[in-house]
Formats: structure tokens, C-alpha cells, sequence
């Protein structure tokens, strides 16, 4: 540290030998600067805010961040806290890049792992619940059979239901104003992250899993479904066995939609990879 000594500046004259135009300069410099920041502030203050891209469908839930904290902190310390060590700050912070300063429309499996890997969760083998067109029912079901778990009983289901949510591709923005129709104008950020989570949520399955279907619609198992396009077929047969499929009626219905030809097109699908397919008419 070379030997620097401090040598007393006299207080009345700090910068007395600088020459006169050099002092004008400086002064000039000075305000040069100042009034640069001045137009600069002002441009940035008086610009209106870029315009978020319009779509035709809702905009981002309001307070979204805030909701997906809560129901990160109620499900892991309230409903299941053998799952307190998950991290709530880090899970809202993945979910939200999932999607920030993103086009909605391009949205990919990718942008949702590091979300996925802090939320992964274990559902006990036999107590695995899908549903289709029966979502109402399904939930009362688990309501009452807190053992059992459909995705929306699982962390990320349970933070992500019945929420919508974009971004921008020009702005760092949320999207309040609208986003993408689910699944009706593109690959949009909400239909490719049910799609992902509905994936996963059918990998993770083991032993014998169960579905609520509803028997008073025409087709009773819908191909293109989440259930019909996704989970069936991310079932591994190596650790399920068998699917039991639970169709539900309307009261007075009293038609046998295990016997119809859509329950047939599952059991079809289902025995090409080598799970076992039992289906009950349950007329309520
Ligand atoms: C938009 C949502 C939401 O087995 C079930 C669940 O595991 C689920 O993820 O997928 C299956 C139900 O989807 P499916 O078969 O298409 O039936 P559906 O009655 O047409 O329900 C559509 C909902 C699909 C995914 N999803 N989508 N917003 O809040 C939301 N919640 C879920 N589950």
C-alpha cells in the first residue's frame, strides 16, 4: 500500500488553481449533466407504459402473485405440513418466470421444470383420483376421502385452480388486461402448464388408480380431454396395474355407460398398454 499521506487541504480555496475557462467549463459540464438527467427522467415519467398485447380472453387473475404465495404457505403449513420445508418464496418466484416477459403463445413444457421440481410431491400408490367432466363431484369425493388426492389436492393443483395468468413478450408485465383463451387461440401459458402438470401428475401414479367420469353425457370418455389426451397415456404399467373407472349418473339416469362405446374406446387404449380397466355405473 504505497505511503500516501494525507496532506492538509486548506477549507477556503478547494480548487483554486484551476484556470477560469477550465472553472467554466466545468460549471458548463455540470449542467450539462444535470439537464441530460432532467429530459431523460422526464421522457421516462411522461412515456406511457408499453402497451401489453391484447387478446380475447381474461386477463391474469388479480393479486396473482400474492394468491399463489398464500396458497403456497396454507397447503404446506396448514393442510399438509409434513410439506413445510418447501420453499414458498422460491415456488412463487419460478412461477412467475414461467411466464414474465414471455409471449403467452409460445409457451413451453421448459418454462415450467424449475416450478415442477420445487413443488415435486409423492401421492401415495392406490390413491391416485383423475376426473373428467366430473370435477364438482370428484372434489366433494376427496373432500371426504382426504386420503385420496386428484391433482388439484396436490401443491401446484391446489395453488394454480381456477387462476389465469400471462405475460409479455416486450414487457416485464403481468398481463392483467387479457391473455390468450385457454387452449382456443394458441398453445397458450395456462393450457401448456395443465398439460405439464397433468403429465406428471399421471407419471407419478402407482398401483391401482381411479377415475369419476359422467355417465349423463354423450361422450363419457372425451379423447381429447386432459384425461383422454395426457394422463392415460403417462400412466407407466410397470407401476399401475389397473385403472377403476367410477361413472357417475344424473338422478333418474339410469343408462349403463360402462357399456357404451366411448367407456370402450378407454378400455381399448388401455389394454394396448397393459393396464387392466374395470369400470362402475354409480347411479347416485
Ligand atoms: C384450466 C384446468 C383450471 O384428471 C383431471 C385432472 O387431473 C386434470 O388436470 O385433468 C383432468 C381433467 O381434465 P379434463 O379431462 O380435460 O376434464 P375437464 O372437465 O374438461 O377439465 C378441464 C380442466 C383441465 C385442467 N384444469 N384448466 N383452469 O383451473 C384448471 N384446473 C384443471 N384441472
Amino acid at each position: 500500500m504505497s505511503n500516501h499521506r494525507f496532506s492538509p487541504v486548506s477549507e477556503d480555496e478547494p480548487c483554486c488553481n484551476l484556470s477560469q475557462k477550465a472553472k467554466i467549463c466545468l460549471g458548463t459540464f455540470c449542467v450539462l449533466v444535470v439537464l441530460t438527467i432532467a429530459v431523460m427522467v422526464g421522457v421516462l415519467w411522461g412515456l406511457p407504459a408499453p402497451k401489453l398485447k391484447e387478446w380475447d380472453g381474461k386477463g391474469t387473475t388479480p393479486n396473482f402473485p400474492e394468491i399463489v404465495l398464500g396458497r403456497c404457505y396454507t397447503y404446506t403449513k396448514v393442510l399438509r405440513p409434513e410439506l413445510s420445508h418447501k420453499d414458498c418464496r422460491k415456488i412463487g418466484k419460478a412461477f412467475m418466470d414461467a411466464f414474465l416477459s414471455k409471449d403467452p403463445c409460445s409457451s413451453t413444457e421448459r418454462d415450467y421444470q424449475p416450478l415442477l421440481e420445487l413443488t415435486n410431491q409423492t401421492v401415495p400408490c392406490n390413491k391416485t383420483l383423475f376426473w373428467s367432466k366430473s370435477s364438482e363431484l370428484a372434489h366433494q369425493y376427496t373432500t371426504v376421502q382426504q386420503e385420496m388426492f386428484t391433482l388439484e389436492n396436490t401443491l401446484l393443483g391446489y395453488i394454480a385452480d381456477g387462476l389465469n395468468w400471462c405475460g409479455d413478450a416486450d414487457s416485464s408485465e403481468i398481463n392483467y388486461g387479457s391473455c390468450p383463451k385457454m387452449g382456443k387461440q394458441c398453445n397458450d401459458t395456462v393450457f401448456v402448464f395443465w398439460n405439464t402438470v397433468s403429465q406428471r401428475f399421471a407419471e407419478n401414479a402407482c398401483g391401482v388408480v381411479q377415475v369419476v367420469l359422467n355417465g349423463s353425457i354423450s361422450n363419457t370418455f372425451n379423447k381429447n380431454s386432459t384425461f383422454g389426451r395426457v394422463e392415460i397415456y403417462n400412466l407407466r404399467p410397470e407401476k399401475v396395474p389397473t385403472l377403476q373407472a367410477w361413472v357417475m349418473h344424473d338422478i333418474g339416469d339410469r343408462s349403463v355407460a360402462c357399456s357404451s362405446s366411448s367407456i370402450n374406446d378407454l378400455k381399448l387404449i388401455l389394454s394396448n398398454r397393459n393396464i387392466k380397466f374395470t369400470c362402475h355405473d354409480n347411479y347416485r
